[in-house]
C-alpha cells in the first residue's frame, strides 16, 4: 500500500450549489430565477421534479454545517441565490434572504470552515431573463451590482470569491444545446452569452479590487479532456476542437486576451461570431487569485463528419461510465491540470468540483458506494502526481455534499458523498463520507 501524502495547509472541501439544496422556492421574498420557471416547464426536467423543496438546506443550516464538521472540511463551497438577494435582480434590496447567507457563515465559521462564495451558479432571476438575460449587455452591471453588495455585506467574513460556475454551461449548454435554462438554441445568443459572462466575471474582479476586499477570487470553468484517437490530422484537430469548445474557448480570453483563432474561424463556419465592443478583452483578462476547475470526465475523439457541432465523436473504448453515462478518465484530469499550467502559467488551482454519479440506495442503514470511493481514490492519485509535476494546487472540493437537484436529471441522479431521502429529507452520510474524513484527517491518500 502506497501513502501519498498532500501539501501542508492543503485545503479539502466539498461544494453545493443553491439551486440544487436550498428549497424555499418562495420563502422570504426570494424571487424567482429561470431554474424555476424552467422546472415548472412540463417537460424539461425528468419526472417533472423541481428544486421547490429540494434538500431544504434552507431551513437545515445547523444540519447541513454539522455534517461538515463531522466531515474535517477546510472549506465549504456554497452559491448564492441571487434572487434571494435581489428578487428583481436589481433594486430593492431582500434582507431576509441575505440573512440567511448570513447565518450560514456565521455557522460555518463558528465551525471553522472557511466559507467559498459562488455568486452565480446558474439562477438568474427570472425578471432579468424577461429583459433578455445574459443575453442583454445590462445584465452584466446588475450582476456587478449584486457583487458588490455581497462584497460588502461579507467583507472579512468570507475571503475567496467565484464570480461564475461553468460558463460553457451557462452558454452553450443553456442557450445552443437547450437542455438547462432558459433552453435557448441559438448559437450566436450562445457565444454572446459566453461573452458577456467573461465580462461581468471580469467587470467584478475590478470591482473586488477597487473595494480592496480581503481575500482572493477567481471563476470555475467545467474543463475537459478530449485526445485524439490516432496522430492523424484530422483526429488532432477533431479533439482540439472539442476541447476548445469547453476549455480554450473560455481560458484564452481570460489568460491570453483573446478567443482561440480555430474556434473562431469554426464557429464562423456555423454562422457565429462574438460581438466584441473595444475595452472587452482588456476588462475579461484581469488578473485572477486563483482558478476553480470543475473536471469529471474526458474522451478520446476521432474525426467524423457530420457528427456533432465539431466533425468529432467520442471513441468507445470500453471505459467504465458513471449513472449519468459520463466516460471516467482519471488520467484526463492529470493531463488537463498540466495542461492548464503550461498553457496559462503557475496560476493557483482549486479543484472546485470532482465526483461521481452514482445512485445507490441506503440499505440497513447504510450506503456502500463503492465505485464512488474508487472514482474518488482515481483522481486523488491523478491529483497528487500533478502536484509533484509543479501544478500549483492549492485545494480540492469534492462534488457533491450531498445528493441533490440535479439539473435537468431532477431527483434521478446522485452525485452526494450523503445521502438524502427526498421523501423525509433524511440525511446518511455515504461510506464515501467516511473514507474522504480519512484522507482529510490524514491529508494522506492510501491506494
Ligand atoms: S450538470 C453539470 N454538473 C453537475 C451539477 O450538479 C453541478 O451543478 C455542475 O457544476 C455536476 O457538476 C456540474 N455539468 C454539466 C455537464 C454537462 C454535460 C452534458 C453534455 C450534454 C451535451
Amino acid at each position: 500500500m502506497q501513502k501519498l501524502i498532500f501539501p501542508e495547509h492543503f485545503q479539502w472541501g466539498t461544494a453545493t450549489a443553491s439551486y440544487q439544496i436550498e428549497g424555499a422556492w418562495n420563502a422570504d421574498g426570494r424571487g424567482l430565477s429561470i431554474w424555476d420557471v424552467f422546472s415548472h416547464t412540463p417537460g424539461k426536467v425528468k419526472n417533472g421534479d423541481t428544486g421547490d423543496v429540494a434538500c431544504d438546506s434552507y431551513h437545515r443550516i445547523d444540519e447541513d454545517v454539522a455534517l461538515l464538521q463531522k466531515l474535517g472540511v477546510k472549506v465549504y463551497r456554497f452559491s448564492v441565490a441571487w434572487p434571494r438577494i435581489y428578487p428583481e435582480g436589481t433594486g430593492t434590496l431582500n434582507k431576509p434572504g441575505l440573512d440567511y447567507y448570513h447565518r450560514l457563515v456565521d455557522a460555518l465559521l463558528a465551525a471553522d470552515i472557511e466559507p467559498f462564495c459562488t455568486l452565480y451558479h446558474w439562477d438568474l432571476p427570472q425578471a432579468l431573463q424577461e429583459k433578455g438575460g445574459w443575453d442583454n449587455r445590462e445584465t452584466i452591471d446588475h450582476f456587478v451590482h449584486y457583487a458588490e453588495t455581497l462584497f460588502q455585506q461579507f467583507n472579512g467574513k468570507i475571503k475567496n470569491w467565484i464570480t461564475i460556475n461553468e460558463p460553457w454551461c451557462v452558454s452553450i449548454l443553456s442557450n445552443y444545446l437547450g437542455a438547462h435554462a432558459p433552453g435557448n438554441q441559438d448559437l450566436q445568443m450562445a457565444l454572446d452569452i459566453g461573452h458577456h459572462l467573461l465580462l461581468a466575471h471580469g467587470k467584478t474582479v475590478q470591482r473586488f479590487r477597487q473595494l480592496n476586499m480581503e481575500g482572493q477570487i477567481g471563476i470555475a470553468p467545467n474543463v475537459s479532456w478530449n485526445e485524439p484517437y490516432s496522430n492523424r490530422e484530422e483526429d488532432v484537430a477533431a479533439a482540439r476542437r472539442m476541447r476548445g469548445a469547453c476549455n480554450e474557448w473560455f481560458l484564452d480570453p481570460l489568460f491570453k486576451g483573446s478567443y482561440p483563432d480555430f474556434m473562431v474561424a469554426w464557429y464562423q463556419k456555423m454562422g457565429a461570431s462574438v460581438n466584441i465592443q473595444p475595452e472587452d478583452m482588456a476588462i475579461i483578462q484581469q488578473p485572477i487569485d486563483f482558478l476553480g476547475i470543475n473536471y469529471y470526465t474526458g474522451s478520446l475523439v476521432t474525426y467524423k463528419q457530420g457528427e456533432g457541432d465539431y466533425d468529432g465523436e467520442d471513441v468507445e473504448e470500453g471505459r467504465e461510465r458513471t449513472d449519468i453515462g459520463w466516460n471516467i478518465y482519471p488520467e484526463g484530469f492529470y493531463n488537463v491540470l498540466t495542461w492548464l499550467t503550461e498553457q496559462y502559467g503557475d496560476v493557483p488551482i482549486y479543484i472546485t468540483e470532482n465526483g461521481a454519479c452514482y445512485n445507490d440506495e441506503v440499505q440497513n442503514g447504510k450506503v456502500a458506494d463503492t465505485r464512488r470511493i474508487a472514482y474518488l481514490q482515481k483522481h486523488l492519485l491523478q491529483l497528487h502526481r500533478a502536484i509533484a509535476s509543479g501544478v500549483n494546487m492549492k485545494g480540492y472540493m469534492t462534488w457533491s455534499l450531498m445528493d441533490n437537484f440535479e439539473w435537468a436529471e431532477g431527483y434521478s441522479k446522485r452525485f452526494g458523498i450523503v445521502h438524502v431521502n427526498f421523501e423525509t429529507l433524511v440525511r446518511t452520510p455515504k461510506q464515501s463520507f467516511e473514507w474522504y474524513q480519512q484522507v482529510i484527517a490524514h491529508n494522506r491518500l492510501e491506494v
